[in-house]
């Protein structure tokens, strides 16, 4: 599927220092294996919030950062453009559910533009690659990770399910591997987030679904396990496997993904492959709004397509994101982005200040030293904040610094 333009990309003196990241799975930061990373796309059935804009910006740092310390960089990213949420929408709304998706999907593309975020290399919608997931939901069927859950509706076939004690006992997966959590947050979290727990039928009430057999009114496509469409989990570990290769060097999203949805993609990953699914598991925290996670469910939404027509500069929409660490969890309040607005402005008199250079300068060495050190978003800011007010004069790279390792291109 057609991605989005490259941003213009300034080359930096010397090479920067490879990241260390905080990975979920082992509960401390450790350095990346590699630059091959996998970040889980958005469900395209409402507009990009600043939710997801910050998820998607961290991870945006990370591929900077590897660029900038000579990392070779591979990233796919999915788009669940069909999910039950985004059929319910299209229904509520008397909206063609292909429409939805591709007009959400659009937008998306837009935003990310105007933030100029990097463009994975791979931009799959699930739609794409039925034939694919349905390829290996067979192979877990014939390898016994898979069974088949009788459905209540006669007309439809047998639905499947991912048997996750199999998987434990039979591969180097194991409930808990990445998340950690403990069994009553495990099926908390999975009846929060998509799962049915009280499925008849089902070996482990954890047990995700890995393939839904057609419905009436449903959209379905003929598979190697009869026609009917992906569950969720397996479609990131499809894409991944596929354009990437396992183990992957990082897997990410947000933190409300950590359960099911990051454990059970590693779990099919592994049951497919036998490797590991990645070597690194990294999780941004949740943006609120009004007092309550962001969220398309909820309503309580600010989004950046909505800002950038309000004519809010979209640099200072990256700006007032990064400024918060992505590890943490924050609140937007509508006065952020004014604070963002005033430091533009003073910032872009500075860089038009600035002489020409080449050499390394103190600015480039802080901002390397404060991203590699888990993408330490706000230290690189306090450090362009401490530089432009420092009344020294900029050099060149400077200016090119802000632009390639924070995104901000202060010259437009
Ligand atoms: N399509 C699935 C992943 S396969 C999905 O979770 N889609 S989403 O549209 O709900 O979310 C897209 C990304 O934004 C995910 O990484 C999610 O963790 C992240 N996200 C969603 N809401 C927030 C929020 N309030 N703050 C930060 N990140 C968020
Ligand atoms: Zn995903």
């Amino acid at each position: 599927m057609r991605s989005w333009s490259f941003p213009v990309l300034p080359g930096l003196p010397g090479a920067g220092t490879p990241p260390t990241l905080y990975d979920t799975a082992t509960g401390g930061a450790h350095p990346t294996d590699g630059g091959r990373l996998y970040v889980c796309g958005i469900t395209p059935y409402d507009a990009t919030h600043l939710g997801h804009a910050s998820t998607y910006l961290a991870f945006d740092t990370l591929g900077r950062v590897w660029r900038d310390a000579g990392i070779e960089v591979a990233y796919a990213q999915n788009t669940t453009d069909v999910d039950d949420p985004l059929l319910e929408r299209a229904n509520d709304t008397g909206v063609d559910w292909r429409e939805l998706a591709d007009s959400q999907t659009d937008l998306f593309r837009s935003d990310m533009e105007h933030l100029r975020v990097i463009p994975p290399d791979h931009y799959i919608a699930v739609t794409d690659v039925v034939e694919a997931i349905g390829d290996a939901a067979a192979r877990l069927l014939a390898t016994g990770f898979a069974y088949p859950v009788d459905t209540a509706d006669s007309e439809a076939g047998d639905d499947l399910y991912f048997d996750v004690d199999r998987a434990t006992a039979d591969t180097s997966w194991h409930l808990g591997i990445e998340s950690r959590l403990d069994a009553d947050t495990m099926l908390q979290y999975f009846t929060e987030r998509g799962g049915d727990p009280d499925r008849p039928g089902k070996r482990n009430v954890l047990d995700p679904l890995l393939w839904r057999s057609a419905r009436d009114g449903e959209p379905s496509w003929p598979s190697a396990v009869g026609d009917g469409r992906p569950g969720w989990h397996i479609e990131c570990s499809v894409i991944a496997h596929d354009h990437l290769g396992l183990p992957i060097s990082v897997n990410g999203g947000g933190s409300d993904l950590i359960f099911p949805h990051h454990e059970m993609s590693a779990g099919h990953g592994t049951a497919l492959t036998g490797d590991a699914f990645a070597s690194h598991y990294a999780h941004t925290g949740m943006v609120a709004y009004q007092g309550e996670k962001m969220s398309k469910s909820l309503g309580n939404l600010v989004k950046v397509s909505e800002l950038v027509t309000e004519g809010v500069d979209p640099r200072a929409i990256r700006l007032a994101l990064l400024s918060h660490h992505y590890r943490s969890d924050w609140e937007w309040f509508d006065d952020d982005v004014f604070a963002a607005i005033a430091r533009i402005t003073h910032w872009s008199e500075w860089a038009t200040t600035a002489v020409p250079g080449d050499e390394a300068t103190e600015l480039l060495t802080a901002l390397r030293a404060a991203l590699s050190d888990d993408l330490d978003t706000p230290s690189a800011i306090a450090a362009v904040e401490a530089a432009a007010r420092s009344g020294a004069v900029p050099t060149s790279v400077d200016v090119d610094a802000v632009d390639a390792l924070l995104g901000i291109d202060l010259r437009s």
